[in-house]
């Protein structure tokens, strides 16, 4: 092959390359702004890091939840894991006044599926699943900031 034409076929290849990635990050990234592939790699990897509270897990299993009281500060995180054989989900119930403090509000999580809540709003709140709600029923407190 003379090298002209092994320059133009790399000079393709590289080409398809580069064309490839943009289409991927900007699949990856679901924002339409234009960004050039090495600053949209190290993207991911900030959105990692982006998040500075702490995470905390809630199993739900034989229709129970555990642990059964998870306390969180404004801007932590819960992650609630269905580790079950049937759909669930995480619901805050109304207090006594008619407010619903913490307002958590999941669809149902499948099973082997997770579910992912911010603290934004200061409170306690009992929660529970809707479905079944006489064995799963837990507290969550989210206090200020330290
Ligand atoms: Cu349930």
């Amino acid at each position: 092959m003379p090298l002209r034409t092994l320059v133009a076929v790399a000079l393709g290849i590289c080409a398809i390359a580069g064309l490839v990635t943009a289409i991927a990050d900007k699949g990856r990234d679901g924002s339409t702004a234009p960004a050039a592939s090495a600053a949209s790699r190290p993207a991911a990897s900030k959105q990692a890091t982006a998040f500075r509270g702490r995470t905390l897990h809630v199993q739900m299993r034989r229709l129970a939840f555990s642990p059964h009281t998870v306390r969180l500060r404004l801007g932590d995180r819960v992650i609630w894991h269905n580790a079950d054989t049937v759909g669930h989900n995480v619901t805050t119930q109304e207090d006594p006044a008619g407010t619903i403090l913490v307002d958590l509000r999941s669809p149902t999580i499948p099973v082997g599926g997770s579910y992912t809540y911010v603290a934004r709003h200061l409170g306690a709140a009992t929660y529970v699943c809707t479905i079944h709600p006489t064995t799963m029923v837990a507290r969550i407190v989210v206090a200020g900031r330290a």
